[in-house]
């Protein structure tokens, strides 16, 4: 019989707030730099917004409902800053905290425990007006609206994540285009991941104010691979791979630059930025669904260029390469180099869906993925690494940013036009699931 994994093993779903939210314009939220990007033509599939997206802010105890009927013991949900300041810094909007009270009142309720992460992209539009993370008074910023939530919420809440996928905002951001700002200026990017790393240390001292904190960090990690197998794509893979997966993990935990980025880096760090950055934390957050591939690509300002999957990889309905050994590796790896508690903060497949005749989702290759990755989890655990919880990306179909509405995550189906739910049937499946591991860790 395989060994279970940890008898106090937490079982979660994840979401965002700009992603499921909606209430834009509502009770004095600000705006973010979303907000304006998908009004940008030609950003966002069929010019869809986070206006609306599932309304959970006034439908937030129907989601709780929805998180208590699949048995989870935790939910993973970020603030939004420009929902607390609406300008980013200085004056409070009670409305927004009231929000997240009400929130956390509610799953404890539920005995879910509330995982509140700091930041999961939306910065406020009035911060993006000063420069955003390529100022580095952003790192005070960000001290700033910690302490504000930790003051808020730190009575109740225990998990602290500082940032959801920094690698993801700043490539995007900063580098590739797709996301906000949509800049492409190399030393713009450079800054903004060493303002991040600060912005990260300076959040966790804030956080260490509430009494009995668990506090981490949420990154992706995925296997960085060459398109071909030549010297040329594989020095392409291992740039992606410093940028994509070392270079907020190894200064946040290990306090170090991996070697290809210091030389961008040092035109930004002072005296005793390392210190500032490598804080003490308690886990370590891996968000993963498939590996990337690289190739060389003399003309790009980074060295490589993205490289599509190989065409006979299996994959996903969105076309995401199914590779469940990589997952297992990965969290293998983040163990052995990083040497914290892991939780899985995200892990998930994406699909066009629609309800069927019956009025459900039969979601078979979802809860293939589901099931496929949860056994490699295991495997990996049982190789050592020190796995301590999985959280399912996403409760619902939400806002899935340059994809807009089109892809959907959830275990939950959103009829975005009733705000209707429907779970779908990996709801049940991991309903399931989590019952089994109860009544396997109980006998
Ligand atoms: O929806 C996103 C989430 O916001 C960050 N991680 C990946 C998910 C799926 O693309």
């Amino acid at each position: 019989m395989r060994r279970p994994l940890r008898r106090d093993f937490v079982w979660g779903v994840s979401t965002s707030s700009y992603q499921i939210e909606g209430a834009a314009q509502v009770d004095g939220r600000g705006p973010s730099i979303w907000d304006g990007f998908c009004r940008e033509p030609g950003r966002i599939a069929n010019g869809d917004t986070g206006d609306q997206a599932c309304d959970h802010y006034h439908r937030y105890r129907e989601d709780i409902a929805l998180m208590q009927s699949i048995g989870v013991n935790a939910y993973r949900f970020s603030t939004a800053w420009p929902r607390v300041l609406p300008k980013g810094r200085g004056a409070a909007n009670e409305a927004g905290l009231a929000f997240y009270d009400r929130l956390v009142d509610g799953l404890l309720e539920a005995h879910i425990e509330p995982w509140v992460c700091l930041y999961h992209w939306d910065l406020p539009q009035a911060l993006q007006d000063l420069g955003g993370w390529t100022n580095r008074d952003s790192a005070e910023w960000f001290a700033d609206y910690a302490r504000l939530i930790a003051g808020r919420l730190g009575d109740r809440v225990k998990r602290f994540a500082t940032f959801n996928e920094p690698s993801v905002f700043t490539i995007f951001g900063y580098s590739a285009g797709g996301q906000p700002p949509g800049t492409k200026e190399l030393e713009s990017f450079y800054a903004t991941i060493h303002h991040v790393n600060l912005a990260h240390g300076a959040a966790v001292d804030a956080l260490r104010g509430v009494a009995g904190a668990s506090i981490g960090v949420i990154h992706n990690m995925q296997p960085a691979r060459p398109a071909h197998p030549t010297p040329a794509d594989g020095k392409a893979a291992a740039i992606l791979d410093d940028i994509w997966n070392r270079a907020f993990p190894d200064p946040q935990i290990i306090g170090d630059y991996p070697a290809s980025l210091r030389a961008g880096i040092d035109l930004h760090r002072r005296e005793g930025d390392m210190e500032r950055i490598c804080r003490p934390i308690d886990w370590l957050g891996v968000n993963h669904y498939s590996p990337i591939y690289a190739k060389a690509e003399g003309a790009s300002p980074l060295g490589f260029a993205w490289a599509e999957v190989p065409a006979d990889a299996p994959r996903s309905p969105i076309g995401w390469q199914v590779d469940p050994e990589a997952f297992r590796d990965t969290l293998l790896d983040a163990h052995d180099r990083y040497g914290l508690p892991i939780y899985v903060t995200e892990n998930g497949a994406g699909a066009a869906e629609k309800l069927d005749a019956a009025g459900g989702v039969n979601d078979v290759e979802r809860i293939d993925y589901l099931s496929r990755y949860i056994e490699a989890m295991r495997e990996a655990a049982e190789k050592g690494a020190d796995v301590r919880g999985y959280f399912v990306w996403s409760l619902l179909d939400n806002f899935e940013w340059g994809a807009g509405y089109t892809n959907r995550f959830g275990l939950v189906f959103v009829d975005y036009a009733t705000q209707k739910r429907v779970p779908k049937a990996s709801a049940r499946w991991y309903a399931a699931t989590i019952k089994a591991h109860a009544a396997q860790a109980t006998s």
